[in-house]
């Protein structure tokens, strides 16, 4: 049976030619990312065959243990895009400062920040993990680049998505024209669309948060979380189910399958920090996938893509998936 689903290349070239919405050098600097992608798939599903699991004995620049396949998907993602003159620099949750393409390849326009492998506290025990990454346009204006560049609110990308290595590797990328899903055909070694213009149903009945953090939560976390707990005989008059994989790519895939509120909110475990996930390559980029379904993102006072940074590896409050859940828990916090 001849599969007339398209390729990932095809998407691409028909998001270029035929709606005009990215230009060539996007197009291939997204199928390098995608490449790179493939081959740390490869490279987790070999798992303890490969010498790949387990701690690297070494720390990041957030403090956290690195597992060798944290190095490998980096490094894999460095490799595959520095030579090919589509990028200026880029940034990973893996490096402290930001990574300059050397001067011996040629320089190309866009920046490209990822965390390589997230979630990988579940590395170890081969639950579903991925890769996100999200892409700016350098400031035009000055030679070269500098930290600051990166420094771009969210609604300033042009280009985001992630690879979730789970059971199928998929690939979800938007480019402000909708959110596409590809499937990647290990016969022949390439990504297929399986699904495009997804949406994401505007309520649920499923939420997704770390419930240990109960007691540390802001009131209108705990008030909406209450609610949603109460069930048909609360003030929400409908049952809810809970999920957390501790891995945000594998519940922002399953919110973008089937619907659902993912949260991970300021707490005052450590209350100068404004949450635990980063801004630049988790929040912004997921946030751009779940509005471009139809969703919402704010970290419980704001649109997430309106955040303005003010450092690389800042750290966000995160609420996103179904609009008129997390409208909801916003509203909340507007109350309080
Ligand atoms: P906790 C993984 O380490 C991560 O950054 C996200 O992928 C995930 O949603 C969250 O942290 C899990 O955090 O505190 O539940 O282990």
């Amino acid at each position: 049976m001849v599969d007339h689903r398209i390729s990932l290349t095809r998407y691409l070239v028909e998001q270029q030619r035929v709606h005009g919405h990215i230009p060539s050098e996007l197009r291939l600097l997204l199928e390098v990312v995608a490449r790179a992608c493939k081959r740390i798939s490869f490279a987790v599903n070999k798992g303890e065959l490969g010498d790949v699991m387990g701690s690297a004995g070494t720390e990041n620049v957030q403090g956290e243990v690195q597992k060798k396949l944290d190095i490998i998907a980096n490094e894999t993602l460095i490799e595959a895009n520095e030579w090919g003159g589509h990028l200026a620099a880029m940034a990973s949750e893996e490096m402290e400062g930001i990574y300059v393409v050397p001067n011996r390849y040629p320089q190309g326009e866009y920046l490209l920040m990822f965390d390589p492998l997230d979630g990988s506290s579940n590395i170890d025990v081969n639950v579903s993990i991925g890769t996100i990454f999200s892409v700016l346009k350098k400031p035009e204006g000055h030679p070269g680049v500098h930290d600051n560049d990166f420094l771009q609110p969210g609604n300033c990308q042009v280009a985001a998505g992630y690879c979730i290595y789970g059971p199928q590797t998929t690939l979800v990328l938007t480019v402000g024209d909708g959110v596409a899903m590809f499937t990647l055909d290990r016969e022949q070694g390439s990504f297929v669309l399986t699904r495009e213009n997804v949406r994401i149903p505007e309520d649920t009945k499923e939420f997704a948060i770390n419930m240990s953090n109960v007691r540390h939560w802001d009131a209108p976390v705990k008030r909406y979380i209450d609610e949603c707990l109460a069930g048909e005989d609360g003030p929400r008059g409908k049952n809810f189910n809970m999920r957390w994989i501790a891995s945000m790519v594998a519940d922002v895939h399953r919110i973008l399958c089937r619907g659902g509120i993912f949260m991970y909110p300021w707490d005052k475990r450590e209350p100068r920090k404004p949450g635990k996930l980063r801004l630049m390559y988790e929040a912004n980029p997921m946030g751009w996938l779940v509005e471009q379904a139809g969703g919402a993102a704010t970290n419980g006072r704001q649109r997430i893509l309106d955040i303005q940074p003010t450092q690389l590896h800042e750290r966000v409050s995160v609420i996103l998936g179904s609009k008129n859940e997390v409208e909801r828990v916003t509203g909340y916090h507007a109350e309080a």
